[in-house]
């Protein structure tokens, strides 16, 4: 069952406004934006739009509640006790935040269930980090120094997410900064607000002090523009685009704000001959095609083993083109709309353009031709054949359903092709011979390798790119770290003077006159 827009302000109202420092807040400028429904080309609902001002509002409530010590007095237990209670509300409300991610994104419920189940144990897993102890003795036998180093928050954090998976993007940052004790402002995609509106009043509920988050809602370069500029901002964590994330990393460059960034990639997915073909089959369209295309760990470059090569291709894009197109809450349908008309068309263009370099079409290409998707933003799964590393088809993201078939005919060769990107996000390789696995693993210049299996994460590991990939981790311990400074503090317990500028002073103590 479907939940509307009104349905979902019974429990959490006012989500189309910004949250600052407790309140929702109307934009100052008086400005609105109205969301289109991708699967239904549809007005979607009517969200506020931040001038500069509220965004720098929101900037000066983080810093103040930072600043005060109402949020960095509270102890690492407190922190994580409302850590596990947003997990806990987060699986209360389970369907409520699955509905309004599929009603801003169109992917199928089943996608935004999980969406939710794995945000809520990203919080439970940083609700268990933030008890540990942030406090390293470096040099412990010593009795008349003591040499400590300690984990303090950065500070004021700007997070900027975008619109393919908004609820998750959001808990991957929020989770470790109320873990390490940051005040934050966060903006989510204009095109995907609701989730991460919702989230604030979960915050709030499970008792996050004033000020502490802020929300902002609107487009990247005004509403989002004093988050990578202002001073009072001391890190920026931002997930999307290459181009957005340069142009964030240059104005953090101005005051040197530490930055994380998670920039997508073009992610090689290699089958051998030797592999369990029916299955390497099977999760290679799984790898392309989930939400798509439109994940930043997509498996849209696929490498093949020559022997093999025209099997596979074929028996791909038999299986791309079977794939059923439609809303979220169809039970046959297997895959969901592009975001919205603008990202549609640069698919559109890519496929023109690949095949004008060469490429070869094996499956889909154009939008569907079925009435009942008319209206929303669909393009069917499309297979290219023929490709070689050096067309923009393999190498530029397209973020959307299309996979890139290239050969190989040896182990190196693999690897070579497979590292042929200024990415480095993920990568996959299929092959029963699990020597030459590792050794793939070893060698492939990316964040993540799955060995016979494509996309899997956990809260635990690590995840972030190598490369143009971006910079820094999220999840795991390193997520953590990221939103941590570190501080050395030395406490000489049997001060004595240095002896190292002597004149003026005698080696005993005592002044010498002149
Ligand atoms: O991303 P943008 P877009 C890739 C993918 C896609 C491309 C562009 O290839 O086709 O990026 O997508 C905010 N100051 N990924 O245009 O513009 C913006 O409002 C501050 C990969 O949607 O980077 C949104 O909140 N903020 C990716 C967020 O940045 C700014 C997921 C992302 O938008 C801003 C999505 C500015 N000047 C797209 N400009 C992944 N890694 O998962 C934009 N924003």
């Amino acid at each position: 069952m479907s939940i509307s827009d009104a349905e979902l302000k019974k429990e959490y109202p006012l989500l189309d406004y910004f949250y600052i420092n407790d309140l929702r807040v109307a934009s100052s400028s008086g400005k609105t934006r109205t969301n289109v429904n991708p699967h239904l080309g549809i007005p979607n609902g009517e969200f506020q739009e931040a001038s500069e001002d509220d965004t720098v509002k929101a900037i000066l409530a983080a810093r103040e509640a930072f600043d005060s010590g109402i949020w960095t007095s509270v102890s690492s237990f407190d922190r994580s006790k409302i850590l596990a209670s947003i997990s806990t509300i987060l699986y209360r409300d389970k369907k409520l935040f699955a509905a309004a991610e599929s009603l801003d994104t169109a992917k199928r419920i089943s996608e935004s269930l999980q969406d939710v189940d794995d945000s809520a144990s990203v919080f439970l897993y940083y609700s268990n980090l933030a008890e540990t102890s942030f406090h390293r003795d470096c040099l412990p036998d010593q009795t008349e120094v003591r040499s400590t180093v300690i984990h303090e928050p950065v500070g004021v954090v700007s997070m900027i997410t975008p619109w393919n998976y908004p609820l998750l993007q959001a808990s991957w940052k929020i989770a470790p900064a109320i873990a390490a004790g940051c005040t934050f402002v966060i903006k989510p995609s204009e095109f995907t607000p609701r989730t991460t509106s919702m989230l604030m009043q979960v915050l709030c509920e499970a008792g996050l002090p004033r000020g502490v988050a802020n929300l902002i809602l609107g487009s990247g370069p005004s509403a989002g523009g004093p988050m990578s500029t202002h001073e009072a901002v001391d890190m920026i964590s931002f997930t999307g685009g290459l181009e957005t994330g340069k142009h964030l990393m240059g104005n953090a460059s101005k005051t040197i704000k530490r930055v994380a960034l998670e920039l997508g990639g073009k992610n090689p997915n290699i089958i051998f001959e030797d592999s369990d073909l029916d299955v390497a089959i099977d999760n290679a369209v799984f790898a392309a095609f989930l939400h798509s295309g439109q994940t930043c760990s997509a498996g849209t470059r696929l490498i093949v083993e020559r022997s093999i090569h025209e099997r596979v291709a074929a028996e791909i894009a038999r299986r791309a083109d079977l794939i059923v197109l439609g809303g979220p809450y169809d039970e046959e349908v297997e895959a969901g709309p592009l975001i919205n008309e603008a990202h549609l068309a640069k698919i559109e263009r890519f496929v023109r353009d690949a095949l004008k370099e060469g490429a070869v079409l094996l499956a889909g290409g154009s939008r569907p031709t079925e009435t009942h998707l008319r209206d929303g933003f669909f393009f069917r799964p499309t297979v290219l054949g023929s490709c070689k590393g050096e067309m923009r088809c393999v190498q530029e993201e397209s973020f959307g359903p299309i996979l890139t078939i290239e050969t190989f005919d040896t182990e190196q060769e693999a690897v070579e092709i497979g590292n042929n990107t200024i990415f480095g996000l993920a990568g996959a390789v299929w092959t029963q011979d699990l020597e030459k696995a590792a050794r793939i693993a070893g060698s492939l210049r990316h964040g993540t390798i799955w060995i016979n299996d494509f996309h899997p994460y956990v809260a635990q590991a690590e995840w972030g790119g190598f490369k143009q990939s971006g910079l820094g981790r999220e999840l795991g311990p390193g997520g953590l770290s990221e939103y941590l400074e570190t501080k050395h503090i030395w406490e000489n317990r049997k001060p004595s003077k240095s002896g190292w500028f002597v004149r003026g002073t005698s080696r005993n103590g005592i002044k010498i006159s002149k």
